[in-house]
């Protein structure tokens, strides 16, 4: 119906009776950018920008990125990893004048991975929820495309995956900039050690990974895909790319209380699991 204002709780009872209350001063519009990289539905227009055109524009950035850092890329062909990055994917392949081919089918039936407490679950997960159509691989050079690293196991897996499926050499884009920092406003993302990029240069990833060559997104570049449609936006949320959250009242001591809650040994209820509630919302994205 509207987009809620920044600052306004909406509090609806069992009846439906809508209840809507300005609780801030001076409230400035500061949407998560992160939402347009993965949350949010392709055909959601939120405060007046749409996820779609936000992501169609991030592939352009990505292919530009690409012609500057290697204007004589021998890549073969440019490849989503179902389903998020497919908009970006498209765009990114069609600027650079290159095949776009779908070499992963996602398995509909398995859940999403990365809020999947336990690594070991994790990894196994990946193979079972995707699968290589091995001809779309075999002797090509193949820039796979996802739209975001954050902890870097599933695209670990992917791309020996592609390996495995006989890709000559395997290039991985990310739609994203390195997501370093823990998000606090309500995303249940994984604690900060647990962040691949947490403390790494892109060199780094990309040997971890396992790739050939690594592509950040730029956040300059991201920032501009979601920029100039709407004026009254006053800036853009993107703490997990910078560390710097806007509220400006998180220190170090709430960072350590949510990394020790978010932690995987704490998420399966290990030996220094604490009980009850922790506070963390858990979001449960799947679009099936
Ligand atoms: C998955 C979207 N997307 C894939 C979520 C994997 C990070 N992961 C974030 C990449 S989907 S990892 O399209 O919605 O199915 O970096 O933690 O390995």
């Amino acid at each position: 119906m509207r987009d809620i204002a920044p600052g306004e709780a909406v509090y609806i009872e069992t009846d439906g009776t809508l209840y809507t209350q300005q609780c801030a001063h001076n409230p400035r519009l500061y949407p998560c950018i992160f939402e347009h990289v993965y949350f949010a539905r392709p055909d959601s227009i939120m405060d007046g920008v749409s996820v779609y055109k936000a992501r169609l524009r991030m592939g352009e950035t990505l292919a530009d990125k690409v012609l500057r850092e290697r204007p004589d890329h021998d890549i073969d062909v440019v490849m989503p990893i179902p389903d998020t990055s497919r908009t970006s994917a498209m765009q990114m392949a069609h600027r650079l004048g290159l095949k776009f081919r779908e070499g992963f089918i996602k398995n509909r039936y398995i859940g999403r991975t990365f809020i999947m407490p336990g690594q070991t679950m994790r990894k196994k997960s990946v193979r079972q929820k995707l699968n290589p159509i091995d001809l779309e691989f075999r002797g090509k050079n193949v820039m796979l495309v996802d739209d975001s690293i954050v902890r870097g196991t599933t695209c670990k897996e992917i791309v020996q995956m592609a390996r495995d499926a006989g890709a000559r050499r395997v290039y991985f884009a990310s739609a994203a900039p390195p997501v370093r920092y823990p998000n606090v406003y309500g995303i249940d993302m994984p604690s900060a050690k647990e962040l691949i990029a947490h403390d790494k240069t892109v060199d780094e990833i990309r040997d971890l990974i396992g790739a050939d060559w690594l592509l950040y997104q730029d956040l300059e570049d991201l920032v501009t895909c979601v920029s100039d449609v709407n004026d009254s936006i006053d800036g853009w949320e993107c703490s997990v790319f910078t560390g710097e959250y806007v509220t400006g009242d998180i220190d170090a001591a709430y960072l350590n209380r949510i990394d020790e809650a978010r932690n995987d040994v704490t998420r399966s209820g290990g030996a220094d699991a604490t009980s009850g509630d922790n506070g963390i919302i858990d979001l449960h994205n799947d679009e099936d």
